[in-house]
């Protein structure tokens, strides 16, 4: 099967950009970047970003804020990898690395041969200099968990003190969160387990988050770190969960009244 797919999607068609994701996402299938479980993980996140307005709202807003606080508090803060973050934001994952100092980690859920490799280059290609969780690196193993996501490498998430995880099964943020780590998570579901679990749930697409989340680290670099906390003090994920539900409850019957 050919991995190019010729595509004839006109630019004014309101649903432009999330087409040519939804291709993108199908090229790095083929490449093996993207498991092919991850295609239908970018359909429901394609889903519950329709249903939000397809646009960082405020309660996002809120979280990324807190995220970028919480990236610039952390004594060993680690950027986790997987097949479908690589392939959406290459180049934004290795701005927040720089920006943030902290580095990034392939982690994956679905191994395959050829995957890590793909992903290192994506990375590679995207700038990163230094990618951790690859080859001999991936010694460690994290005991809470048993799925391909509890091997990781011993410079970054088994001993960081906070771990970002965008696009995440539930089960390691738990056992992440159980080993007394800070855990920031990027997904357009908030009912899925991980956004319940993590401490700083971004209910937003990564591709319009982790661009602002740079822009909130660059910005709060520049304050007292008694001013970065109270941002952390002050924010309550809980209220973010509920108001990104209310957010879709409000938004289905203004649509329900244009009927
Ligand atoms: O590359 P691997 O092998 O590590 O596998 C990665 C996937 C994503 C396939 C794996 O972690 C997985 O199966 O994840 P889940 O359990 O499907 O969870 C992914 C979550 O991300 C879902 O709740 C989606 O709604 C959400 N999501 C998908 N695309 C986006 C998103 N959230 C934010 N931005 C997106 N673009």
């Amino acid at each position: 099967m050919s991995a190019k797919i010729e595509l004839n999607i006109p630019e004014n068609h309101p649903r432009y950009r999330a087409m040519m994701i939804r291709h993108d996402m199908i090229e790095g299938c083929h490449n093996k970047v993207v498991a092919p479980a991850g295609l239908i993980a970018q359909g429901r996140g394609e889903a519950f970003d329709y249903l939000m307005g397809e646009k960082t709202n405020s309660f996002a807003d809120r979280a990324i804020k807190a995220a970028a606080a919480a990236f610039l508090l952390a004594e060993k803060p680690v950027i986790s990898v997987n097949g479908n973050t690589a392939q959406l934001l290459p180049e934004g994952l290795v701005k927040l690395s720089e920006a943030t100092g902290a580095p990034l980690e392939v982690n994956l859920f679905y191994r395959a041969e050829g995957r890590e490799e793909a992903i290192e280059k994506k990375l590679k290609d995207a700038g990163a200099k230094e990618i951790y969780g690859i080859g001999e690196n991936l010694c460690a193993t994290i005991p809470e968990l048993t799925s391909d996501r509890r091997l990781v490498d011993p410079r970054g998430i088994l001993v960081a003190d906070l771990v970002f995880v965008p696009l995440e099964d539930g089960d390691r943020t738990e056992a992440l969160v159980a080993m007394g780590k800070k855990v920031i998570t990027i997904d357009l579901n908030p009912i899925s387990r991980t956004p319940r679990k993590a401490h700083i749930s971004i209910i937003d697409n990564l591709v319009r988050a982790v661009p602002k989340m740079i822009e909130y680290v660059n910005e709060l670099k520049k304050l007292p770190k008694s001013e970065i906390q109270k941002i952390i003090d002050e924010y309550d994920n809980k209220q973010v969960l509920r108001d990104s539900l209310l957010k879709i409850a409000d938004r289905l019957t203004e649509l329900s009244k244009e009927i």
